[in-house]
C-alpha cells in the first residue's frame, strides 16, 4: 500500500480536491483533500467510483484507423499523423483556393476535469483559418453568457454566488443535493436547513431533494418560468420593492424594464404556471425581507424554454432589488484564464446564428456540415467530448460524423464518437498526466489546482499537448529544431525575453502566431520538464498568469501574499500554481472591487431584444400538443450519472437501466406497469426504457437519465449499450432562438408499452450488461 498522493475528482465541474492510495494502476482508497483551500476535504456520493476513470475495458491503447467495412485498425502514431496532416493540408490549400473560410470544425477541448487540451485544439483550428467551434457551453450555457455581453459589457463576465454567506437562497432548474453545482453543496443546503435565520426557495416542477428541505417549493409547470418569474418582478415593481439607491447608482434602462413589467398580466401568467399567486406573494415576501439574497441557477431554466429570457429574468431579480456586488449576494468572478471568449455579434454564414463566446449552438454542429452550402464544415476534430451521445438529434449527428471529409477524434476511451471517426487518437488519461480545469468561478477568493498524474501513462497514448505538437511537426509548421533550442534557452534563463523572441519568429513566419500554444510547450515547456517532469503541457498557463498579474494586481498579490509587481508577479503566481499540489487561491478580492471586473460603465438592464421576447409571450400560444403530451426531463442528474466520463456499467452503485421516471398514475395511464418496458417516442426518435415510479414528479412530468446509452464491451467479443440514448429523441432545431441552446428539460413526448420484440431486446441487453456487472467482480 501506497502513501496518499494529491488529485481532483473529475466527475463534475467542482473538481473538489482528493486524496487517493494506490496499488499498481489501481486506486484502492479515496478521500477528501483537507487542504484543498476551497473544497476542504468534501466528498459527495461519486467520488469513490474514480477508480473506473482510467481503469475500464474501453480505454484506447493506440491509434485507430478507419476500415472500409467501418471497423478500426491500429496503426503507429507517425502513420496517423502524417496521414492526417497530409489530408488537413489539402482542405486548407482548397479553402484558400476557393476564398472561403475554413472548413474545420472543432467540438469539445475539455470535459469536466481537464482543460489542458483545449488551447492547442484551438490553435490548430485557428490554423486551419476557422472559428467554428462547438462545446458544451453552447449547448446549456451562452444563452447565459449572451445576457451577460449586454448587462455587464463582456460574455466572460460570468456571476458567481455567495450561498455561504446568504440569507435567502433562490434556487430556480436545479438539484444541487444531487448535481452540485456549487462548492460543498450538501453541506451548504444543510446549513440553511438547520440554520433558522437562513431560507431557501426552490423554483423546480418536481419535488426535488433540493426542494425537500426548502422553506418554500414553487412547483411550476415545466416550461413557464419566464412567466413566473416575470410575475415576481411585476409584483415587486408593483410593490416598490426595488433598490431605488443601488439602481441609481449602478444601472441603466431600468425604466424601460419597469415599463415592460408593468404590462405583465400577473395572475393570467401565475395560473399559466399553474401556481398560487398567494406562493408567489410569499415568495416575493421573502425576497424582500431578505439581506442578503443569492440566486443559483442552472439546466431547468438554462436548457428549458425561453433559455436566454430566463436568464435575464433571473438576472433582473437580483439586480432590481440590489442583490449584487455585496457579501451574499449575487457577484461576478475572477479567471485565470478565461473558459471562453467575448463575440461581437459574428454569425454563422450557414445558420445565421451568432457566435456566443467564440461557440456556435452544439445544436447547429450536424446543420454545419450537412448543409448545401460552400462554407459547410469537411473536417470535424473532436477532443474529449462525445457529441454522437451529448449532442441533440443523435441520427443526424451520427449522420454528419460520417458525411465530413476527415473526423478525427481524441479520447481516452472508444466512445460513440470515436467509433464513427477516420482516425481516432489516444490521449493519456487525467491520472496519467498533469491536469487542471477553468472551471474557477469562486468569488471574493478564487482558487486554482493543477494535478500531477498518479500513473504513467498507458503505452502508446499521448499527452494531448504532445499529439498537437507532433501533428504540427507532421504538417511542417514548426520552427527549425534549432530556432526551438534557441528559445529553450531563453526559457532557461530569462523567460522575459522569450515573447519578443517568438515574435522575432513570427515576424518571418506569421502563422506561428496561430500555434503560440504549441510554441510554448515545445520551448518553455521543455524548459519546466527539467524541474518538473511531466509538466511541459502547462507552459500556456505562463502566459495566463502573465495575463492575470497585470490586470489583477492587487487581487493577485493579496492572493499570493506578495508586493511584488509586474512580471515578477506574474512568475510568482505561476511558480504557485505549478508548485501547490492541494490547489491555491490566486485572486482575492473585496466585495466593491466587482465593479473593476463589470466591463461597462454602468450595468445595462434594458435589452430590448429580451423586454420584446417578453412582450411578445402569450400563454395560449404554448398549449400541450395532444400528440406529445408529456414533459420530459431528458438528461437528469442522479446518484450515479457523471456525463460519459465512467463508462464502465459496473461503476453505478444505483439504477442500473437508467430508469424512465414517472408518477404511477401516468405509467398506469398509458398501460406501462413499473418495472416495465415503455417506449418513448417524439417526432424524430422513439426509445425503449425501464419505467420506474416516481411520485416527486409533477403530473404527466417524466425523466430520463442524463450520461447512458455507452456502449462497452459485452466480453463475447460484441458490444451492449447501457441504458438509454436519450439525444435519440430530441430534436435539434427545438431550441432557444438566441443562443440555439436545447430544451432538454421540457422535451414533449408520447409514453406507450413497448412492443414484444423491444421488450425482449431490452430484457436481453439489460441481462448482458448485469453480466458485465458481475463478471467485474464488483
Ligand atoms: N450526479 C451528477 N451530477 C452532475 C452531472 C452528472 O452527470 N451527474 N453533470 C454536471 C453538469 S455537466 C451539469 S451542467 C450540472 C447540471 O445540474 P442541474 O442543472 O442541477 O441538473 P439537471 O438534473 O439537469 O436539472 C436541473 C433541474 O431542472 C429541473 N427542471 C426541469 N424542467 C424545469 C423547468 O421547466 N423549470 C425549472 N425551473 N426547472 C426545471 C429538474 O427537475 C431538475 O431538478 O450537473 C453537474 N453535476
Ligand atoms: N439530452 C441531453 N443532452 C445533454 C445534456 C442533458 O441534460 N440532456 N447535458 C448536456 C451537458 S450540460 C453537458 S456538460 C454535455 C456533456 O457532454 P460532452 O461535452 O460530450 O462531455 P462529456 O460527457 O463530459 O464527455 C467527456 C469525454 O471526454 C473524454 N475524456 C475524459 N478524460 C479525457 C482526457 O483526459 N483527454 C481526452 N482527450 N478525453 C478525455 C471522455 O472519455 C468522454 O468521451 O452533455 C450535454 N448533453
Ligand atoms: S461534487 Fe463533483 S467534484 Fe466533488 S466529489 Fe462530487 S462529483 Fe466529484
Ligand atoms: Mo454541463
Amino acid at each position: 500500500m501506497s502513501d496518499w498522493h494529491k488529485t481532483a475528482c473529475s466527475l463534475c465541474y467542482l473538481n473538489c480536491g482528493l486524496e487517493v492510495q494506490l496499488d499498481g494502476r489501481a486506486i484502492t482508497r479515496i478521500r477528501g483533500d483537507k487542504e484543498h483551500p476551497r473544497s476542504a476535504g468534501y466528498l459527495c456520493q461519486k467520488a469513490q467510483r474514480l477508480t473506473w476513470l482510467g481503469n475500464h475495458g474501453d480505454r484506447l491503447t493506440s491509434p485507430l484507423r478507419r476500415l472500409p467495412d467501418g471497423g478500426h485498425e491500429p496503426i503507429d502514431w507517425d502513420t496517423a499523423l502524417s496521414e492526417i496532416a497530409a489530408r488537413l493540408h489539402q482542405v486548407r490549400d482548397a479553402d484558400t483556393e476557393s476564398g472561403r473560410p475554413g472548413s474545420f470544425g472543432y467540438v469539445g477541448g475539455g470535459g469536466q476535469g481537464n482543460h489542458s487540451g483545449g488551447g492547442y485544439g484551438a490553435a490548430l483550428m485557428k490554423w486551419m483559418n476557422s472559428s467554428r467551434f462547438f462545446n458544451a457551453l453552447s449547448q446549456e450555457k451562452t444563452g447565459d453568457f449572451w445576457v451577460n455581453g449586454k448587462m455587464f459589457g463582456s460574455q466572460t463576465c460570468h456571476t458567481a454566488e455567495g450561498i455561504e454567506e446568504c440569507d435567502l437562497l433562490l434556487v430556480i432548474g436545479c438539484n444541487p443535493w444531487l448535481a452540485h453545482g456549487f462548492t460543498n453543496a450538501r453541506h451548504a443546503l444543510n446549513d440553511i436547513k438547520n440554520n433558522p435565520d437562513r431560507k431557501m426557495i426552490v423554483v423546480d416542477p418536481r419535488r426535488t431533494e433540493t426542494a425537500d428541505v426548502a422553506e418554500l417549493h414553487l412547483p411550476l409547470r415545466p416550461g413557464t418560468d419566464a412567466y413566473l418569474l416575470a410575475a415576481i418582478l411585476a409584483i415587486i415593481v408593483e410593490r416598490d420593492g426595488v433598490d431605488g439607491e443601488f439602481l441609481a447608482a449602478r444601472t441603466e434602462g431600468y425604466p424601460q424594464v419597469a415599463a415592460a413589467l408593468r404590462e405583465v398580466p400577473v395572475d393570467e401568467w401565475i395560473a399559466h404556471a399553474e401556481l398560487e399567486r398567494a406562493d408567489v406573494e410569499r415568495a416575493v415576501d421573502m425576497i424582500l425581507a431578505a439581506k442578503a439574497m443569492t440566486v443559483r441557477v442552472e439546466l431547468g431554466i438554462q436548457q428549458g424554454r425561453h433559455s436566454t429570457l430566463n436568464s435575464y429574468l433571473e438576472k433582473l431579480l437580483f439586480l432590481i432589488t440590489g442583490n449584487f456586488g455585496r457579501e451574499g449576494t449575487n457577484n461576478l468572478h475572477s479567471w485565470l484564464v478565461p473558459l471562453y471568449g467575448h463575440s461581437r455579434g459574428k454569425r454563422s454564414e450557414i445558420t445565421g446564428y451568432e457566435y456566443i463566446g467564440g461557440l456556435l449552438p452544439s445544436n447547429t454542429m450536424a446543420e454545419e456540415i450537412l448543409a448545401d452550402h460552400p462554407n459547410r464544415i469537411r473536417v470535424l476534430w473532436v477532443e474529449s467530448s462525445n457529441p454522437a451521445n451529448t449532442y441533440a438529434d443523435t441520427t443526424a449527428v451520427e449522420l454528419a460524423i460520417r458525411e465530413c471529409e476527415l473526423a478525427v477524434v481524441v479520447d481516452v476511451a472508444y466512445t460513440e464518437t470515436a467509433a464513427l471517426a477516420d482516425y481516432v487518437l489516444p490521449a493519456a488519461s487525467q491520472h496519467e498526466k498533469w491536469e487542471f480545469t477553468l472551471f474557477n468561478m469562486e468569488w471574493p477568493t478564487n482558487y486554482f489546482q493543477i494535478r500531477r498524474p498518479l500513473f504513467d501513462p498507458l503505452p502508446d497514448t499521448l499527452v494531448e499537448a504532445e499529439i498537437y505538437a507532433r501533428l504540427f511537426d507532421a504538417l511542417g509548421v514548426l520552427p527549425s529544431a534549432d530556432e526551438l533550442a534557441a528559445l529553450t534557452q531563453i526559457a532557461r534563463t530569462d523567460r522575459t525575453q522569450l515573447l519578443p523572441a517568438a515574435g522575432e519568429l513570427m515576424k518571418d513566419k506569421p502563422e506561428l502566431a496561430t500555434i503560440a500554444p504549441v510554441l510554448l510547450y515545445r520551448t518553455l515547456g521543455a524548459a519546466l520538464e527539467e524541474t518538473h517532469p511531466g509538466a511541459a503541457s502547462m507552459a500556456p498557463l505562463w502566459a495566463g498568469c502573465h495575463r492575470a498579474a497585470a490586470a489583477m494586481t492587487v487581487p493577485v498579490q493579496r492572493a499570493l501574499d506578495s508586493t511584488a509587481v509586474g512580471a515578477a508577479l506574474g512568475e510568482e503566481l505561476f511558480a504557485r500554481i505549478l508548485d501547490s499540489q492541494s490547489g491555491t487561491r490566486f485572486t482575492v478580492h473585496t466585495y466593491d472591487e466587482v465593479w473593476d471586473l463589470v466591463k461597462r460603465e454602468r450595468i445595462q438592464l434594458a435589452v430590448p431584444e429580451l423586454l420584446g421576447w417578453l412582450g411578445t409571450l402569450d400563454p395560449a400560444a404554448e398549449q400541450v400538443n395532444p400528440a406529445y403530451p408529456f414533459s420530459l426531463i431528458n438528461g437528469q442528474r442522479r446518484s450515479h450519472n457523471a456525463n460519459q466520463i465512467l463508462r464502465a456499467p459496473a461503476w453505478r452503485r444505483s439504477d442500473p437501466d437508467g430508469a424512465l421516471r414517472a408518477r404511477a398514475a401516468d405509467l398506469a395511464s398509458v398501460g406501462v406497469d413499473p418495472g416495465d418496458w415503455a417506449a418513448v417516442v417524439t417526432p424524430v426518435g422513439r426509445i425503449v426504457v425501464r419505467a420506474e415510479a416516481d411520485e416527486s414528479l409533477r403530473p404527466m412530468q417524466l425523466a430520463l437519465p442524463h450520461g447512458f446509452g455507452m456502449s462497452y464491451p459485452d466480453g463475447h467479443g460484441g458490444r451492449v449499450t447501457n441504458g438509454p440514448r436519450i439525444n435519440l429523441i430530441t430534436d435539434a432545431a427545438d431550441r432557444d432562438p438566441i443562443a440555439g441552446t436545447p430544451h432538454h428539460k421540457d422535451t414533449p413526448v408520447r409514453l406507450e408499452p413497448a412492443t414484444a420484440t423491444e421488450r425482449a431486446t431490452a430484457e436481453r441487453d439489460s441481462e448482458r450488461v448485469r453480466e458485465i456487472v458481475k463478471a467485474s467482480g464488483r
